[in-house]
């Protein structure tokens, strides 16, 4: 009996233990599933990346403090010129690639994960991140935001497309709505140039390393398959080695370059080159500047002075300004134009390296915020990687699969 006892004693034991285990463990697969996903709360995502965005800004120095700090291409190092027949439209795509993949899978992978639940508030914060992530900056990404918003109807946004197709227009109407440089004039820069304007006198300005000499460079060799004459100025007197870069592609493009020796006023420079092509009946003239100066107050009496010697010479120039953006910089980019914008009358810009980023958007954030029209993007280092910028072009590349 006693033993009967005790084995009737284990088995309910056991039967207790393993009645509590279970409950144990349902009650802990129950937990998880109530538990509510490991993410922000919706303000403190937006805040954060608000946050962050503005953190960017100021990671990259606007202007280079010291020489040596700078890196600059080594001269030695080939230059592309052709490379193979792929087309234009083919090469910017590839250049938006991962902009793209930003946008647009962001998008694709939010609408095929989301569940019923999701508001269509909360559908167009998403959007809102996304955008942000691309770099489009906070208030040209509240504003494509509010336009998405107030033409979608409540059917709408459980469809991906509905807002793929919106975001595409409205993106193109921010691109397209900076067209003409503050004269109102020169729809295709250096293309269609007028009788009275030749030599047409165009300044490079940026800060270092964000591609002028290369602009410069694939602008002169393009000009030159063009049967245009060009002279080129290599204003940028801080080192040998950028004059020596410059004059690779001179030769290629059969340019005369002025150079003076390392240190040179640039304004001199500048002078020289613009005599030059005017002695020589150029059709084109294209003036390197420096990027690395001590401060804003350098930048200003440098350009200043480069501005007043060039129009010595020719009353009307330079009749173009080019501010050259690096797209990787991001928001910076945009800081670096508003400093620009202030000293020297910029008539319009060149976006480069838009190939080693996801953050293409800061295109669209220029547009918006500056209005300065974008008249070229570059998407490599090769002559065939640097086009005429056109909105309706861009847009499809961003948008295309
Ligand atoms: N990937 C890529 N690199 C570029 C592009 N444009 C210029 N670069 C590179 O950027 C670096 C700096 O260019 P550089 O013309 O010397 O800049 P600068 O200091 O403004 O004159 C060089 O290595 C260029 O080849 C572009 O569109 N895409
Ligand atoms: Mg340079």
């Amino acid at each position: 009996m006693n033993n009967m006892t005790s084995d009737q004693f284990m088995i309910a034991a056991s039967v207790v233990v393993t009645i509590l285990a279970i409950l144990f463990i349902t009650n802990l697969i129950l937990n998880r599933k109530k538990s509510p996903p490991k993410s922000l709360p919706k303000e403190s995502i937006r805040e954060s990346l608000i946050e962050l965005t503005e953190r960017k800004k100021q990671e990259v120095p606007l202007v280079q403090k010291t020489h040596e700090q700078t890196q600059v291409v080594a001269p030695e190092q080939p230059v592309k010129v052709i490379v193979d027949e792929k087309k234009w439209f083919d090469r910017l795509k590839g250049g938006l690639r991962r902009t793209h993949s930003q946008i647009i899978n962001g998008l694709d992978e939010f609408f095929t994960t989301k569940s019923d639940k999701v508001t269509r508030d909360q559908t167009l914060e998403h959007l809102f991140e996304i955008l942000i992530q691309a770099d489009i900056g906070v208030k040209t990404s509240d504003l494509l935001v509010e336009k998405v918003k107030s033409r979608l109807t409540k059917d709408d946004y459980s469809d991906p497309n509905k807002f793929k197709t919106i975001l595409k227009e409205e993106i193109f109407n921010i691109l397209s709505s900076t067209k003409a440089n503050p004269k109102g004039e020169i729809e295709k820069p250096m293309l269609s140039l007028s009788e009275n304007k030749v030599p047409h006198i165009v300044l490079m300005v940026g800060v270092n390393g964000v591609g002028k000499t290369t602009t410069t460079g694939k602008l002169a060799y393009k000009a030159h398959l063009r049967g245009q004459k060009v002279v080129i100025g290599a204003a940028d007197t801080f080192r040998a080695a950028a004059i020596e870069q410059l004059s690779v592609w001179a030769d290629r493009s059969k340019a005369h370059m002025i150079r003076l020796k390392e240190g040179a006023d640039p304004a001199s420079v500048a002078f020289e080159t613009v005599k030059k092509a005017s002695e020589t009946n150029a059709d084109v003239c294209l003036i390197d500047t420096a990027g690395r100066l001590q401060n804003r107050q350098d930048l200003m009496q440098e350009l200043a002075k480069i501005g007043r010697v060039v129009a010595k010479e020719n009353p009307d120039a330079p009749h173009e300004v080019l501010l050259v953006l690096d797209a990787t910089t991001g928001q910076n980019a945009l800081q670096q134009a508003k400093v620009f914008r202030d000293v020297v009358n910029i008539t319009g810009l060149v976006l480069t390296k838009l190939d080693g980023t996801a953050k293409g958007g800061i295109a669209i954030a220029i547009a918006a915020e500056l209005g300065l029209p974008i008249r070229y993007v570059g998407v490599g280092e090769s002559v065939e990687d640097l086009e005429i910028f056109e909105a309706h072009e861009f847009v499809s590349a961003l948008f295309t699969e």
